[in-house]
């Protein structure tokens, strides 16, 4: 009862506190493989036994700047389990004089199955003197093995306030505007069309060709 009548002036807080005039954006970069795909983009080539990083990046943008953020990743969202987590952790900086390792968090991670999400959870920074204004700065780091369910289909990796640890708030302590929380895709090889296929495509076209012939010679003025 106690903790609830000490919660009710700081919710009227919260729900008081301005606008914060900064904003958070997240950006996804896998930086490393030990596979042939090429590193520097939210995008990547993989086949199954890769090894791939990934780096979150953080950037605030406005004059109350950053004191803490919490964010997690959600991965294989789509339930094909084309990733497992080997590793995670949150990068110190100079600015953050409170940091949590996700590790600390194992109940907060927890490895995709069929079917089912994983999620990494949270790359946690703060701090209590004034933090960083303008800056982008790396939040955290991931590495994933790939499964051999990968294939080209879009977003595997993405940014999330999945949990009760996740949020942004400036040097104010109001919460700060969230512009983007990133994604990331794992592009698995695109299969090779079969002899039959080929074969099948190759009477298309013929039989497109002729179709286009016909009415050409049909549709020719009659020669004087
Ligand atoms: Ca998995």
């Amino acid at each position: 009862m106690r903790r609830l009548l000490l919660s009710v002036p700081y919710l009227g807080w919260l729900l008081a506190a301005p606008a914060s005039a900064s904003t958070l954006s997240i950006d996804l970069i896998w930086s490393a493989t030990t596979g042939f795909g090429t590193p520097g983009s939210d995008q990547i080539e993989a086949l199954a036994g890769d090894l791939l990083t990934l780096d979150v990046w953080a950037t605030t943008t406005g004059p109350e700047g950053l004191s803490g953020v919490g964010l997690s990743l959600r991965f294989d969202e789509d339930g094909k389990n084309e990733l497992d987590l080997v590793s995670a952790m949150t990068i110190s900086q100079p600015y953050w004089s409170l940091l949590a390792d996700p590790g600390n968090y194992p109940l907060l991670n927890f490895e995709s199955e069929a079917g089912q999400a994983g999620q990494v959870a949270s790359f946690l920074v703060g701090t209590l003197d004034p933090g960083p204004v303008d800056t982008t700065f790396l939040l955290g780091q991931a590495v994933f093995e790939v499964n051999p369910s990968v294939q080209a289909d879009g977003v595997d990796v993405r940014g999330s306030m999945a949990t009760s640890l996740d949020g942004a708030f400036d040097n104010l302590n109001a919460p700060v505007a969230l512009l983007s929380l990133g994604a990331a895709g794992v592009r698995g090889p695109v299969p090779e069309p079969s002899t039959g296929q080929l074969l099948l495509l190759g009477l298309v076209v013929l039989a497109v060709r002729e179709t286009r012939l016909g009415s050409r010679t049909e549709r020719s003025p009659p020669r004087p």
